[in-house]
């Protein structure tokens, strides 16, 4: 029996590309700078992104750290949304490692902040206050259902943020996701954000690794908090060759995934038992709830586990399905009918 994993696109395995390519890495010492694979990788990046440069680091949580890190000053407040991965997932690594405090503002529910409640929570001169170093934003938006801000939405908060001298961070982890479903550039989302990280171990099914760009100056000063937090990865082009196949080769599918988080959703939308948001489902994950009387999340869990089928399990009645590579359409059909199966009667 094949074995659906849905609880994350974390779960992705290196094509045979990848493999292929990191068999035949040209390798040196990165710390040195001397690792040309790397070299290649973090000049792709950057111009994918529309930034001057790019930096390899070991993971996202890693490298919204160092981008948090580079910004700001020990003391100084960050603004982020009250659902960002930074302020939920990332075990506290702002304050435990840079002295920072972090200031949230409501997520809408589509991941957006509003501009206005941003605005307001830039701190003034008084010295009561920390001073805000930091806005970060996250596109795609994972706990607000992996929903993509437009271009327009990105801009109405960076640009007004910039004009007040407080630059902008962008959790990318899943930016290629948000351009591929809003069908624009990339850089149309990063061009106002002052530094971006972006993921290559989710989606584009690199085993390892993420990227953060921005100008010269800055991922010079990233490249320091990198170090520190001991990220000088030595002969790391062998990872770093998976990369450029992602940034290569791997963009454009993630259209698929989207397609069967549509299909996911609008088969589980007609369940009893199931309660689903479609307009929240943009990209490649689905949100749902349990609301069936007659089973609960564990059991639902462990029933789905016994044919082969993982989701992910969040608070409460709260289930994510998230879409990837490997995961076809007959699978989507498979699942929805097992829900359809262990619901029956359940409602
Ligand atoms: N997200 C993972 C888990 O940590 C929850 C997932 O399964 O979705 N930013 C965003 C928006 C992310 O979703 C993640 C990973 C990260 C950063 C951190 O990336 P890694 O796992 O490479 O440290």
């Amino acid at each position: 029996m094949k074995v659906v994993d849905l609880r994350s696109d974390t779960v992705t395995l290196p094509t045979p590309a990848m493999r292929q390519a990191m068999y035949e890495a040209e390798v040196g010492d990165d710390v040195m700078g001397e690792d040309p694979t790397i070299n290649r990788l973090e000049s792709l990046a950057a111009e994918m992104m529309g930034k001057e440069a790019a930096l390899f680091v070991a993971s996202g949580t890693m490298g919204n750290l160092v981008s948090i890190l580079t910004h700001c000053q020990r003391g100084d407040e960050v603004i982020m949304g009250d659902r960002a991965h930074t302020f939920f997932f990332e075990v506290g690594a702002a304050s435990v490692f840079g002295g920072l405090q972090v200031h949230t503002v409501p997520n809408e529910l589509d991941g957006m902040l509003d501009p206005r409640n941003v605005l307001d929570a830039i701190r003034g001169g008084d010295i009561h206050f920390p001073p805000t170093g930091l806005v970060c934003l996250e596109n795609t938006q994972n706990l607000c259902g992996g929903c993509a801000l437009s271009p327009e939405q990105m801009d109405s908060v960076c640009l007004p943020v910039k004009e007040r001298g407080i630059p902008v961070h962008l959790d990318g982890a899943r930016i290629f996701n948000a351009a591929v479903a809003l069908d624009v550039d990339v850089k149309e989302l990063t061009s106002n954000v002052d530094s971006v990280m972006l993921c290559l171990s989710k989606g584009l099914c690199a085993p390892v690794g993420s990227m953060v760009a921005g100008s010269v100056e800055f991922v010079h000063r990233a490249r320091r908090q990198r170090k520190m937090v001991g990220g000088g990865m030595r002969q790391a082009g062998i990872l770093a060759a998976a990369g450029i196949v992602a940034l290569t080769e791997m963009v454009d599918r993630l259209a698929d995934d989207h397609r069967n988080a549509r299909v996911l959703a609008e088969g589980l939308r007609d369940l009893k038992g199931i309660s689903l948001n479609l307009h929240g489902v943009q990209t490649n994950m689905v949100f749902f709830n349990l609301v069936a009387d007659g089973v609960t999340p564990l059991e639902l869990s462990a029933a789905l586990q016994s044919e082969g089928i993982k989701v992910g399990h969040h608070a409460g009645n709260l289930f994510r399905a998230v879409m990837h590579d490997g995961i076809e359409e007959e699978d989507v059909q498979r699942v929805v009918e097992t829900f359809r199966r262990i619901l029956s009667g359940k409602a």
